[in-house]
């Protein structure tokens, strides 16, 4: 074990100097997330949400010692079994590493290291520990083991601590200084949330915006050397260096981004002010080819997205954002630019870390969930959540308050049931646009015990909500949000 961990501390140590994403415990732990069945991969986000990635890697740590306690255990009767074991788990590495998209050519030496130096250790470990002329295991050899075991532990700590952006390193050095937009967005109004404790605010605060990616480290990019590539099935491929991007008119949006995972009621959506180019203007300089589909964009770490070409052109503000909530985008968020289509869910057009946008067909390329599955025109279903109550509440007045949306369509009405009595319209909250979700409340006289609150929305043309999530609800189900609350 002590062999294992004192190897595995070696590779991170390397890879950290040489590329994070090559080290074992990151290679591996991708090829994890990316070999995984979506099943897994749903009930790791709905079950364990953001917290998925550490456990992530400490699962593959713990795997590794205990292979390594394999090895130390075979070694002892036969030394090339404990060998065997540590090349095996090196070449697991290897390939993990150089399989990634973006692999460098050294992606294989981090874990050749932490092959070597587990084997190396493993070795010298059986030589002071091998039973003196006795029979008797020797002392020395007690003492060592105790002594690397210790090494261990500070090694081991060292590699955990470096394992730079799994909660993402801090904003990049040189201040950005952002323009200022050529179309502002409209002044934005008070919600609800001052009059109404426990709503979701009416913008949300970075800090509190969902994180959903297949990132096991967060690339950590700088604005100097980024670029972002238009090729493809254009007429006119270009490259925009960030100064260049930011010297393109930028449009100021409000806009509500939402993930096809998140569960009816659940948090991955969000809202906030975003900054960034239009894609419409950087087709129209592109001019793409008749025969183009869709526009396939493409993340730092190898993540693709599809995003059809007729929503982009359809006159919504699908943009290369640079900035949320005034700010540049933090490291989660895709920072220097991420892509950002209103009404289409998550993994179809906000690819976050953009490097490129490519013109292609849907035969052509296939992005990182469509080859999982995943349905290839997504837009956002009409979906209401109740913030509050939330937990037990006195009896008397209050209010049933929350969020609903139906991006790019906006919300027209919200309703609410309590328990099996009549459908009550919600009295709805500012109006931020179509491409905005909308804060609603309803007053209720809560009497004492038990009560099912069940809340649903209506998009913009009034077409009811229906199902939210991924297609697959029980027998039954509606898709709303229904919530059972103790009441006095
Ligand atoms: N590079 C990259 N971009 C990505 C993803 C990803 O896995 N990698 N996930 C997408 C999904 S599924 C969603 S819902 C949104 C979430 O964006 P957020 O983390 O900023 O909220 O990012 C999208 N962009
Ligand atoms: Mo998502």
């Amino acid at each position: 074990m002590a062999a294992a961990g004192l190897g595995t501390a070696a590779g991170q140590l390397v890879g950290s100097a040489l590329d994070p994403a090559a080290a074992p415990l990151q290679a591996v732990g991708a090829a994890v997330i990316d070999l995984a069945p979506p099943g897994l991969k749903e009930w790791a986000v709905s079950t364990v949400g953001t917290a998925d990635k550490p456990l992530l890697v400490a699962t593959v740590l713990v795997v590794v010692v205990l292979l390594g306690a394999a090895a130390g255990l075979w070694a002892g009767r036969t030394a090339i079994a404990g060998d065997l074991i540590f090349a095996g788990l090196g070449l697991v590495g290897i390939a993990a590493a150089v399989s990634r998209p973006t692999a460098g050519p050294f992606g294989f030496l981090p874990s050749l290291v932490a092959a070597g130096v587990a084997v190396a250790a493993l070795r010298w470990q059986l030589r002071w520990s091998s039973p003196d002329i006795t029979g008797a295991p020797s002392r020395a050899g007690l003492d060592r083991r105790l002594l690397l075991t210790g090494g261990l532990g500070v090694l081991g700590a060292i590699a955990t601590a470096n394992l730079p952006g799994i909660r993402g390193s801090a904003p990049t050095a040189s201040p950005i200084v952002l323009p200022r937009p050529r179309s502002t967005a409209p002044t934005f109004p008070t919600g609800l949330e001052t009059t109404v404790t426990g709503i979701s605010p009416l913008r949300t605060p970075v800090p509190d915006f969902y994180r959903v990616d297949t990132a096991l480290f967060v690339p950590s990019l700088e604005t100097a050397g980024w670029r972002l590539d238009v090729t493809g099935m254009v007429a006119n491929p270009f490259s925009l260096t960030w100064d260049e991007l930011l010297a393109m008119p930028l449009i100021e949006r409000d806009i509500t981004l939402t993930c096809v995972s998140n569960e009816i009621g659940g948090p991955y959506c969000g809202s906030t002010r975003w900054l960034g180019v239009r894609v419409a203007d950087l087709l129209e300089r592109a001019q793409p080819s008749p025969g183009a589909e869709q526009v396939l964009s493409t993340s730092v770490d190898g993540f693709t997205a599809s995003t059809p070409l007729p929503v982009l052109r359809d006159g919504r503000d699908a943009m290369v954002a640079v900035a949320m909530d005034g700010q540049p985008l933090t490291r989660e968020h895709g920072f220097p630019a991420r892509l950002l289509t209103p009404g289409l869910y998550g993994y179809v057009g906000a690819t976050k870390w953009l490097t490129q946008l490519k013109l292609t067909t849907f035969a052509a390329d296939v992005a990182y969930w469509t080859a999982r599955g995943w349905a290839q025109q997504a837009p956002v279903k009409t979906a209401t959540r109740i913030d509050v109550p939330h937990g037990p509440i006195a009896a008397g007045a209050t209010v049933v308050a929350g969020v609903a949306w139906a991006t790019h369509r906006g919300v027209s009405r919200v309703q609410v049931q309590v328990d099996d009595g009549p459908w009550q319209d919600a009295r709805l909250g500012p109006d931020v646009g179509l491409d905005y979700w909308r804060q609603w409340y309803l007053p209720w006289d809560a009497p004492s015990g038990q009560h099912r609150l069940s809340a649903r929305a209506y998009d913009g043309s009034g077409v009811p909500q229906t199902a939210q999530v991924q297609g697959v609800l029980p027998d039954g189900a509606t898709g709303y949000h229904v919530i059972d609350v103790q009441v006095g």
